[in-house]
């Protein structure tokens, strides 16, 4: 596959300080995609620097010619959606149809969302004797994870540059491909040099480098509890603007009343979905005593169709996970929930029927579990699905916000306002009633560890700007 072996800094591909580099492999079968070099702190200060010089000019463009240059971006984007698409197969592994559907269209819309956003924001306002100002916060560092690799870059790329902040991403080290496919779309769009700045590298070099730049205003992270931790504390002595989108564990609640054979079709679609490496995956099905086994038998029977192979193939509806360390984490967790006295009743820790390479794992249900297991309360980030039973609707809410993650979630009911009353009671940043869609310009972000900020449409917007108030 095509790849740059230099950093996007100031408008061109530069080489990098150092000689690292980071092997691209594919998770399906481990061949070498592309090499990209690893960047180090001598990057990060170059990328730094070139978008300290950039902000005073990208901030005084009006506002409809920033607009302007996302729209274009949103054109190439739509124009290389089939590429955006094969290269997210190629280096995440997910089933080329997902990647069609979600990890090229997602950006595409939210691309578009925030060129209309940028024209039509009132970067001012009046208020009794004061004018209130909103102003970019400055420059921004930006580092996302592979999970939905473009859709991370876009979420915090095209909401920075609508409000006139410049900025340095540092992609995860699994998918640096596609975010060199984005830096090609920034610079065609016609963005100006030193905006938008790429240093690809490893999370621990060229990720802290630029946690601890101290020229930097806001950093935004998506990604791990442990380093969205570490990131917290970097910014907090550095006096810096933070914003932290991390994992969960979120409840699918099925109250007693609902359509159970829909619930368990979506939810069981829901977690399998990009092999469940999804930070607001509904990983734990919340089902009533008394159709719980009803629901053990519909997920048991609905995982069972789940192709699991080539992500090429257009029967595959799981691909493999991303790399070799995900893959034994999960089968990890798999096993621990065994040992913690889970019911396994579809999928399991040995590798899937007649696959010798790729780092798959088996589409898997847990019956009987509880909700101080291990499998109940962490982050597996793989096609792991949990059910867990509840007496009563308090006993679900309970259940539902016993974790310390608070990310997203779902009901489901045959009485629309009965869901919508059970969700203003969860602890967390989003729910789905009903089986939801997407919205775009709806915040997303988390409760209580699940971070810190929203993201997408005018609440994402707000999360780059600061206010300055003129007394007249
Ligand atoms: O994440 P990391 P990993 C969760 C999920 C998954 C686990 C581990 O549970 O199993 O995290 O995944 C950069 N300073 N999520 O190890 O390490 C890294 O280079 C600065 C949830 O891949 O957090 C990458 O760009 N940066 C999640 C980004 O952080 C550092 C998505 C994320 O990688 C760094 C991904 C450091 N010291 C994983 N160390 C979600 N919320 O969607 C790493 N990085």
């Amino acid at each position: 596959m095509k790849a740059h072996d230099g950093m996007y800094i100031d408008g061109a591909w530069r080489p990098a300080a150092g000689t690292g580099t980071i092997e691209v492999t594919n998770p399906a079968d481990g061949t070498l995609l592309a090499t990209v070099p690893a960047g180090g702190p001598e990057d990060v200060a170059a990328a730094v620097r070139a978008a300290r010089a950039a902000l005073p000019g990208w901030a005084a463009t009006p506002p409809a010619e920033r607009a302007a240059r996302l729209d274009a971006l949103r054109r190439i984007l739509t124009d290389r959606r089939e590429e955006i698409a094969r290269t997210v197969t190629a280096e995440l592994g997910s089933p080329l149809t997902l990647s069609q559907k979600v990890h090229a269209a997602v950006p595409i819309a939210v691309c578009t969302g925030y060129a209309e956003l940028a024209a039509a924001y009132s970067f001012e306002e009046r208020l009794g004797n004061s004018l209130v100002l909103r102003e970019p916060v400055g420059v921004v560092g930006a580092i996302t994870p592979w999970n939905y690799p473009l859709h991370q870059i876009v979420a915090k790329a095209a909401p920075a540059l609508a409000v006139g902040c410049t900025m340095v991403l540092k992609p995860a080290e699994d998918t640096p491909l596609v975010a060199q496919l984005f830096a090609e779309a920034v610079d065609e769009a016609g963005v100006p040099a030193g905006v938008f700045n790429l240093v690809t590298g490893l999370g621990p070099v060229a990720g802290q480098a630029l946690a601890e730049h101290e020229d930097i205003d806001l950093l935004s992270f998506t990604g791990s509890t442990a380093v969205g931790r570490r990131i917290g504390a970097a910014a907090a002595s550095g006096v810096k603007r933070v914003a932290l989108e991390l994992g969960g564990k979120s409840a699918n609640v099925v109250l007693p009343g609902a359509d159970l054979a829909k619930a368990v079709k979506v939810g069981v679609a829901n977690v399998m979905s990009n092999s469940g490496q999804t930070c607001s995956a509904w990983t734990r099905m919340l089902v009533d005593s008394e159709r719980y086994e009803e629901a053990v038998r519909l997920a048991a029977e609905a995982t069972a169709k789940y192709t699991t192979g080539d992500p090429l193939d257009e029967a595959t509806r799981v691909g493999p996970l991303v790399n070799a360390a995900q893959r034994e984490r999960v089968t990890g967790y798999i096993e621990r929930g065994r040992e913690e006295g889970a019911r396994l009743v579809a999928g399991g820790a040995e590798p899937p029927e007649g696959v010798e390479r790729g780092h798959y794992v088996r589409p898997t249900v847990f019956a009987d579990v509880t909700p101080g297991m291990t499998i109940a309360q962490e982050e597996i980030f793989g096609p792991v699905l949990s059910l867990l039973k509840y007496e009563d609707t308090e006993d679900a809410l309970r259940i539902a916000n016993g974790t310390v993650y608070g990310l997203a979630g779902a009901v489901w009911s045959e009485d629309e306002e009965e869901a919508v009353a059970f969700a203003r009671r969860m602890e967390t940043g989003q729910v789905d009633i009903n089986g939801g869609r997407f919205n775009p310009l709806a915040p997303f972000g988390g409760y209580k560890q699940s971070g810190v900020g929203r993201e997408l449409g005018v609440h994402g917007l707000e999360e780059y700007l600061q206010t300055k108030s003129l007394q007249l």
